[in-house]
């Protein structure tokens, strides 16, 4: 999230839900500030969905289009941008790269061609897209209907360039809200609670491992003998160059002996595909089978494909699941050992900070002790590292501090959270993180009172620091940054320009920012690279001192020292450069966005036109079908309705802990699905009648129809929240005694079809096929 929702009631005039149901998914962040936002400034609020949302309800304009198709849909509101020149030339000319590519693409969206993809009615993108490009600043909201999608990762780009081509970038009131789900969402992807990164994103390589141990006071090379290693010697030898699918990733390696690799490099199995691991049946790229499942903090049942985890779960020689509820995978499989509970206690009984979706921080305070007999998150980690024998160098890093410039073992015991906290801000550079101590978030959670809401400013105690200090907090004298890329106010309050993180040049082309933009009261004018040991003196001006030199950390993200961050400061800059955004990744399949029908399409006839990737040989540790999956046949002729996600108010996530509240489940006692009526009648079910839901990979389940008019007849929504039932078979006996919920039902993720992300694996939740049947 760029922005903040206070920055949205304030500062908005169009607010765009794109792929969000706000009213319901987020009714007291996203929502209320919209609608306030209308009652304070007369904003616009837009709805482009395929389904008419309570969020819809609410709006000024409701555009519906097919699922899987946003692409196609901004590249039209481009393509009328450019014709009529909306487009904001500077930020262009000034601050962007690859915009003409864009240019070009957007050439062939033709309100014409976009309303025979998308659905959408000409009229409705001509009159939206004036609106949205010539009132300023407009912003956009988007969540899953954005993410969820073979194209997930392409649609998340493509939203971010319309703003920067609109100049709605880095401006109040302007930006990507990306309104993320979670309590903490944000928060757990900042610490790396992930397959393919060590956290705050400093990626595998060894650089990062070499930061971390540093910060974690342990040795490199005795750290890494933990993971099977090559000899260097060897890979240059018999290795081979392989490209991954990000950022400069390289991985060096014997293709046909998985013996000789630096797994430490190497991404993980993702959540959405670890099956994959167990059961081995495609191309899978370890050096055996996954033999173990540690579940702690996500329900499992709410992953895609649920009769692959039922097998995967039969075939493991252990699942642990440690956490405050029973987790439904315990009741997947029927087996009768090897799987073990352990009670882990709720948020009120610990103690520690989350971060919100706008990147702010907040403290929370144990209510109560943890009762019975659970424990702690972290105890129950620490109890692990104990068994196992690293427990000293787990919590060593939370002894350490920086002095003279050099990180030192400072004390022989841990406060927790406190050092916990205080190792993150110190350990997080790439985030700018530094700046978040205990100390001071503690300060922010007793001065709640004493921070403006709607511009996060503090008064009185907190005097000029943002709610949270929302990241990149630099350093421990700054603000936070409540808008990113905000070039109109200076370093110390939270302006910056874009990020230098792909180089200096690309094709010739300058990738730093043009000389006529210059963060706001900085001493160094125009775009200025990413800072190093290497080119500090060179940048800045000066003369390291002998000490300054031999402490210096290699970049501004790996600096211990304090010395890079404490130079920019004096020169009023950023530590990470002063760039142009860039509109073509040159790593990924798709170096600019396109649009690609979804893998089981209900259009046959774009398929051609529009086919997805080439099947992908490896992503994470697995490979996927794409283009083999499309094309096997015309999926559409046996499974003609197209199938999306739909959240409830009463429901969370694999909806566990709601279904064991007695007047929570009251609200939606049994799994269902919204059918048009129209549709409906095609295969004769009733309104409440019991329906079959077939899916292309041969999957069934048995659910209640609901009528309903917010969806087409040509497509369904059913929500993801349900578990106990499969494939018709009700699993209610494998509960262990008392941990029954008030409901049980089938998981719609049984019928979720084959197909994922090609960058991030996310599961194609949004896009699928399926026939209806009546029951
Ligand atoms: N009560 C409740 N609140 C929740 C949750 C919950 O389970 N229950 N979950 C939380 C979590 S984890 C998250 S991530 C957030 C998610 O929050 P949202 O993403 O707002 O929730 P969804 O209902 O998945 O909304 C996605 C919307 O995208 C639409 N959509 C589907 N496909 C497409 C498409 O191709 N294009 C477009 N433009 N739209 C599409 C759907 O019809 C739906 O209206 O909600 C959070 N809040
Ligand atoms: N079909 C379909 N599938 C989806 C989605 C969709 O839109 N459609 N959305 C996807 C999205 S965005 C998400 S985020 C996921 C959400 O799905 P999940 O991640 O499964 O969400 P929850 O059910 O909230 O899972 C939280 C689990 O953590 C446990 N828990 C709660 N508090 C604590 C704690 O303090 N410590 C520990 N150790 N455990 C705790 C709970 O018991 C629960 O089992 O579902 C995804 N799946
Ligand atoms: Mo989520």
């Amino acid at each position: 999230m760029t922005n903040h929702f206070g920055d949205m009631e304030a500062n908005s005039k169009v607010i765009l839900f794109i792929g969000a149901n706000s009213a319901v998914a987020n009714p007291v962040g996203g929502m209320k500030h919209a609608l306030r936002a209308r009652d304070r400034n007369n904003a616009k609020i837009v709805v482009v969905d395929p389904v008419f949302t309570r969020t819809a309800a609410k709006a000024d304009m409701f555009i519906r289009i097919r699922p899987g198709t946003d692409i196609a849909f901004v590249y039209g509101m481009l393509h009328l941008i450019f014709k009529n020149g909306w487009e904001d030339k500077e930020v262009i000319k000034n601050q962007s790269y690859g915009i003409d590519e864009i240019r070009q693409e957007a050439k062939h969206w033709t309100p014409e061609e976009v309303a025979n993809v998308t659905g959408c009615k000409e009229e409705e993108l001509i009159s939206f897209t004036r609106l949205f490009a010539t009132t300023k600043p407009a912003t956009l909201c988007w969540a899953l209907g954005i993410t969820q999608h073979s194209v997930g990762s392409s649609n998340t780009r493509i939203l971010s360039i319309l703003q920067l081509v609109l100049g709605n970038m880095g401006k109040p009131g302007g930006g990507c809200n990306i309104i993320r789900g979670h309590d903490n969402v944000q928060g757990s992807t900042d610490m790396g609670n992930l397959a393919d990164t060590l956290p705050m994103y400093y990626g595998l390589a060894d650089s990062a491992w070499k930061h971390y141990c540093k910060g974690w006071g342990v040795d490199f090379d005795e750290f890494v003998k933990r993971f099977a290693v090559s000899t260097k010697e060897k890979r240059d030898k018999v290795g081979e160059k392989v490209k991954g699918t990000n950022f400069n990733e390289y991985f060096y390696h014997d293709p046909k002996n998985p013996e000789d690799r630096n797994w430490r490099n190497e991404k993980g199995y993702s959540l959405a595909k670890w099956w994959q691991g167990v059961l081995k049946e495609e191309n899978t790229f370890s050096s055996g089978n996954l033999r173990v499942l540690w579940v702690q903090g996500t329900g499992i049942t709410s992953m895609a494909h649920t009769t692959k985890i039922q097998e995967a779960v039969d075939k493991l020689d252990m699942l642990v699941v440690a956490e405050p509820f029973l987790n439904e995978v315990a009741i997947l499989s029927d087996r009768k050992d090897g799987i073990y509970v352990l009670p882990v206690c709720t948020q009120f009984e610990s103690e520690g900070y989350v971060t919100a979706t706008n990147r702010s921080a907040q403290w929370r305070t144990q209510v109560i002790k943890p009762i019975y007999e659970s424990k702690e998150d972290q105890e129950v980690m620490f109890l692990f590292a104990k068994k196992f024998g690293f427990y000293d160098e787990l919590v060593k890093g939370m002894m350490l501090d920086v002095v003279d410039g050099e990180i030192k073992q400072v004390k022989n015991e841990f406060v927790w959270p406190d050092d916990a906290t205080d190792e993150i801000a110190r350990v997080g550079q790439s985030i700018g993180n530094v700046g978040r101590t205990a100390k001071r978030l503690k300060r922010h959670q007793e001065n709640w009172h004493n921070f403006d809401p709607v511009t996060l400013m503090g008064r009185g105690p907190v005097e000029s620091e943002y709610y949270g200090l929302p990241w990149p907090c630099w350093d421990k004298e700054h603000p936070g940054s409540p808008i990113l890329y905000d070039i109109t106010i200076p370093y110390e309050k939270g302006g910056m320009g874009f990020r230098n993180r792909f180089g200096l040049e690309h094709n010739g082309v300058s990738q730093l920012a043009d000389e006529s933009v210059t963060l706001a009261g900085a001493k160094i004018k125009g775009g200025y690279p990413q800072i190093t040991k290497d080119n500090i003196e060179k940048v800045l001006g000066i003369t390291l001192t002998e000490e300054e030199k031999t402490k210096i950390g290699s970049s501004w993200s790996m600096d211990y020292s304090g010395t890079i961050l404490k130079k920019c400061r004096e020169f009023g800059i950023t530590p990470y450069g002063n760039a142009r955004a860039r509109a073509i990744v040159w790593e990924f399949p798709d170096p600019i966005p396109k649009h690609r029908e979804p893998l089981h399409s209900p259009r046959w006839d774009l398929v051609e036109k529009y086919p997805t990737y080439d099947d992908q040989e490896r992503n994470f540790r697995v490979a996927s079908k794409f283009i083999s999956e499309q094309t096997e046949k015309d999926w559409s002729k046996e499974f003609p309705t197209v199938m999306s996600s739909l959240r409830l108010v009463n429901l969370s996530g694999a909806g566990m802990i709601e279904r064991t509240s007695k007047y929570l489940a009251s609200i939606t006692p049994e799994m269902f699905a919204h059918v048009n009526p129209k549709l409906a009648a095609n295969y004769g079910i009733e309104d409440g009648a019991m329906m079959w839901i077939h899916a292309p990979q041969g999957t069934k389940i048995k659910v209640k129809c609901i009528y309903s008019e917010s969806v087409t007849p040509d497509r369904i929504c059913l929500p993801y929240n349900f578990a106990g039932v499969m494939q018709g078979v009700d699993l209610s006996s494998r509960y262990p005694e008392g941990t029954k919920p008030y409901t049980i039902g089938e998981s719609s993720n049984t019928v979720t079809n084959y197909g994922f992300d090609i960058i991030t694996q996310i599961s194609e939740y949004n896009a699928g096929l399926c026939r209806l049947e009546r029951a």
